[in-house]
């Protein structure tokens, strides 16, 4: 089998994505998931100028060859554009390999450990009470057993999507000591609202100065977060060190790391409860078995990031992974976009707080081009934050 073909499809069916269809000459084809938000266009411009020709008349199963060739053979490493080109590819080849050999993906990857896979999601809202509401609603009448809350989310206001911000990033004012102080309340009032026995995540989505991480972690310790998300930002591993030796409060981390050379440190540290990579920034399915393999070494969990910035073809390597991994901890469900569905189809189902897929060979999802075409791709920015003194802020 050979490849005579690799295409890139950008489209915005609500939000910005960026697939790859990779085509073989025995009629066999596969797909995969670029996306990288805010920056798609790029991506697909590297796909299409330095690594489809590349692969051009390639073995397909030849997997790990070509991660390797396109990581170490381009001498340049990593990179968040590089990284999710690279899982666009790697995912397709991983769905040709499987379409081949008639097996779903995750008997590829050893076959499954679980039956279930537990899942969380974001509990959204434009006021802390219409928040507390869903929460509560969503536990009750969705059956969710893990929500995810996130205080000052500028997303909220439509920033997240592919409308009004074409011309750079919406910026959004931020205060510390305000989000300090509504994130604690903010919490607290959602434990009353949904009662002990549901787990509760807050992503603090690397915005906070070690110390303030403290701050807010050590106050939350008596209300049992399930975990709290990225504390930190990634720059320095030091700073996570810092809240790990704290709080006793778990820890997920990892959403922004681009490699396993970068989880590293707070592997074997220790320094986290849940690795939490999204499996397009550090280069698709090859390199999350590595990132899984490592955790697991050191009895740590994975939580997979799966907003709903990436697709339903991600949702499902997730998923893929989570039912073949001895260390799945949970799973971030980002699946609930109506509109994306009518491009790609397959993908997990939500069910009473657990997600489930129908078994087919490869992935188990396609990418409809001609409906990809009806949504028109346009270029979009994530927000930015500065404080009151007009400095930048990451958002
Ligand atoms: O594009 C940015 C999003 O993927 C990110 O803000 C979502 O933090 C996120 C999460 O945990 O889902
Ligand atoms: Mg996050």
């Amino acid at each position: 089998m050979k490849i005579i073909q690799v295409k890139t499809i950008l489209t915005s069916p609500n939000q910005n994505y960026l697939f790859v269809k990779i085509l073989t000459d025995s009629g066999i084809y596969g797909v995969g998931d670029a996306s990288l938000n805010g920056r798609e266009q790029t991506v697909a411009d590297l796909i299409d100028t330095y690594l489809a020709p590349l692969l051009i008349g390639r073995d397909p199963e030849q997997i790990e060859d070509f991660w390797q060739f396109v990581y170490r053979g381009s001498y340049w490493r990593g990179g968040n554009i590089m990284m999710s080109a690279l899982c666009g590819i790697d995912m397709a080849l991983w769905d040709i390999l499987g379409k081949s050999a008639g097996k779903p993906l995750y008997v590829l990857l050893g076959g499954k450990v679980r039956d279930k896979v537990l899942c969380y999601s974001h509990v959204l809202g434009k006021t802390q009470e219409e928040k507390i509401a869903r929460a509560a609603e969503y536990v009750r009448v969705r059956g969710l057993k893990v929500i995810r809350l996130r205080a000052g989310l500028p997303a909220a206001n439509g920033t997240f999507k592919v409308n009004g911000h074409q011309n750079g990033p919406k910026v959004e004012p931020w205060t510390p000591e305000d989000e300090i102080y509504n994130t604690i309340e903010y919490f607290i009032r959602i434990r009353e609202a949904v009662g002990r026995d549901v787990g509760i995540i807050y992503d603090l989505h690397e915005r906070f100065s070690p110390d303030q991480a403290v701050r807010i972690m050590r106050k939350l310790e008596e209300y049992d977060p399930f975990f709290i998300e990225d504390p930190v930002a990634p720059d320095c591993v030091d700073s996570l060190r810092y809240v790990r030796e704290k709080t006793a409060v778990p820890i997920a981390f990892g959403e922004l790391y681009k490699s396993r050379w970068e989880c590293l440190p707070a592997i074997t540290g220790r320094w986290v409860d849940f690795i939490r990579c999204d499996i397009i920034r550090i280069g698709g399915i090859t390199e999350a078995k590595k990132v899984a393999a490592l955790a697991e070494t050191y009895d740590i969990k994975t939580a997979w990031h799966g907003p709903n910035d990436v697709s339903p073809i991600t949702h499902a390597v997730n998923w893929h992974l989570n039912v073949s991994e001895y260390n799945f901890g949970i799973q971030e469900d980002g699946t609930t976009d109506s509109l994306i569905h009518q491009v790609v189809t397959g993908g997990p189902l939500y069910r009473d707080g657990y997600l489930t897929m129908e078994a087919r060979p490869g992935i188990g999802c396609d990418v409809d081009e001609e409906m990809a075409a009806r949504y028109p791709f346009h270029k979009a920015y994530l927000p930015v934050c500065r404080q009151e003194d007009g400095s930048l802020h990451s958002w």
